[in-house]
């Protein structure tokens, strides 16, 4: 068995685990100015340091043959599936829909609703769009981990404390062992990701485990991907 050094306890990996690497929202709108992010009020550039982590990841991912599994948070373009408190919470500058510097504000298919090109999927790796901030809210995500057979996720993406943390506690109450990666998610807020990371592995665990991505690469390099989960 392989072993994650993790907090707070290693994360075991038997042999024959379905591990997924789970990008969460890596998309123009949260890590550009013009989209989402910036219409609700924040600083956006704090979230590009975590770019090369996640691409890291990604890339080994890749050679292992590993599912890779990204999100993006968006809508339709009717915005029938976008509740009117999401779109009118805060009253911000640009709601959801309205034109923006890139494209209609968190509408699919837009030019800010894209996965920034360093993380673009290839051909195979899904992508999961979801109107919520839960990746399961809404989704076909829990039949897609069922179908390759995945019980362990690596979490990675932004931001810590809504997209990120949502969906954690959504795959725990599945019952999948969630691992976040800590330098390879990030929030707007410093201080919320931490709490968030603090939270995730408090009470031994009750969320998830987390650890660094050169702890999570060391790991993975002792584990072999069964050739049942290889594309
Ligand atoms: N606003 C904010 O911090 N995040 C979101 O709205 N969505 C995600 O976290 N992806």
């Amino acid at each position: 068995m392989a072993v994650i050094a993790a907090q707070p306890y290693d994360y075991p990996l038997p042999m024959e685990t379905g591990v997924a690497l789970m990008i969460i929202d890596m998309q123009r709108d949260f890590l550009e100015p013009g989209g989402f992010g910036a219409a609700l009020g924040n600083e956006v550039s704090r979230l590009q340091a975590i770019v090369p982590t996640v691409q890291q990841l990604q890339n080994t991912f890749r050679d292992r043959g590993g599912l890779i599994l990204q999100t993006v948070e968006g809508h339709r373009p009717d915005l029938t599936d976008c509740p009117p408190s999401k779109r009118l919470r805060g009253n911000p500058r640009l709601k959801i829909g309205d034109p923006g510097p890139m494209g209609r504000i968190l509408i699919l298919g837009e030019p800010g609703n894209q996965i920034i090109p360093e993380l673009a999927p290839q051909p195979g790796e899904p992508v999961i769009a979801k109107p919520g901030k839960g990746a399961f809210y809404n989704t076909n995500l829990e039949f897609l981990l069922k179908t390759h057979q995945i019980t362990h996720l690596i979490v990675a993406g932004v931001t810590t404390e809504v997209c990120v943390q949502t969906t954690l506690r959504e795959a725990n109450d599945r019952g999948y062992d969630c691992l976040l990666v800590e330098d390879a998610t990030e929030s707007y807020f410093p201080e919320f990701k931490q709490a968030t990371l603090d939270m995730v592995r408090a009470q031994g665990g009750i969320v998830g485990w987390t650890a660094t991505a050169h702890q999570v690469l060391a790991g993975l390099a002792q584990w072999q991907a069964p050739p049942r989960f290889s594309r």
